[in-house]
């Protein structure tokens, strides 16, 4: 057996990274946090005042230290610092919000995009557009601010939107590619294929028998309600540091 000698210094910086990817971590949980946040008042507001719930569940994630590294692999980024993770990948905290309906999935998506603390950096519309392997669902990149001791930063953070039929779809599918390690046999690919129309069917069957049944307004394409008028002024207003 070998042994290997490890300087007292070599053990510090190790400690010393490690602090620093959970400190840059921490940032994106935050970041997550405040998302979750947002979608649970605005779940929570639907429920009461409108005696109508369009969210299935929310499921958020942060994207492991291996996930990173394999990201930063497939899209050919060598030595990276934090600085360059923090530009390149933009999916570090995922919140993911399951819907009943395909309207309630854009319904939701422009609540919370017009949010005044919310900036969208990039929206893929796979409903619109789906992915050649049939995956559907609206993905955002948006910024949201956290307030440390330290000051304020704004954080990106992944949504997807989707319905139950995509997410279904998406999750067997992953699985599927998982197995078979990327390579799925063609017969696979294409039942998959079927299946997405299968599921987009019982999207729209779904949501007109819900329609007829309830009277629920497709997806309001005016521009969303301006915001409620802003609380009255807090006698001694939060104090936020180095901002
Ligand atoms: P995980 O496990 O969710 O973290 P970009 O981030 O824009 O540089 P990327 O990652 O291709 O490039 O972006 P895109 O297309 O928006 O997809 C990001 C995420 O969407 C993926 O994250 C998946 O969660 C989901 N996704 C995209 N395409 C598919 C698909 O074909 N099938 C399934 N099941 N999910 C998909 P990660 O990082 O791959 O994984």
């Amino acid at each position: 057996m070998t042994t290997v000698h490890v300087t007292e210094a070599t053990i510090n910086q190790a400690r010393e990274l490690r602090d620093e990817l959970q400190r840059f971590l921490r940032e994106y949980e935050f970041g997550m946090r405040e998302v979750e946040t947002k979608i649970s008042i605005l779940r929570d507001e639907f429920t009461h005042d409108h005696a109508y719930n369009p969210i299935e569940h929310v499921k958020s994630r942060l994207k492991s230290p291996d996930s990173i590294v394999e990201k930063l692999a497939r899209k050919g980024i060598d030595e990276p610092d934090f600085d360059r993770i923090r530009a390149d990948i933009t999916d570090i905290a995922g919140v993911r919000v399951t819907c009943s309906f395909v309207a309630d999935v854009y319904r939701l998506f422009d609540l919370l995009t017009a949010q005044d603390d919310v900036t969208v950096r990039t929206v893929k519309d796979y409903i619109a557009q789906p992915k050649a392997n049939g995956y559907k669902s609206l993905h955002a990149i948006i910024e949201v601010p956290v307030f440390l001791s330290t000051g304020a930063l704004s954080v990106p953070v992944e949504v997807q939107f989707r319905t139950i039929a995509m997410d279904f779809w998406a999750s067997l599918e992953h699985k599927i590619y998982y197995k078979f390690s990327n390579q799925v046999p063609a017969h696979l690919v294409d039942s998959l294929s079927d299946a997405a129309d299968a599921a987009a069917e019982l999207d729209s069957r779904m949501e007109r028998l819900h329609r007829e049944a309830h009277g629920v307004p497709q997806r309001q394409l005016a521009p969303p309600p301006p915001p409620a008028p802003p609380a009255p002024p807090v006698a001694s207003p939060p104090r936020v540091v180095g901002v």
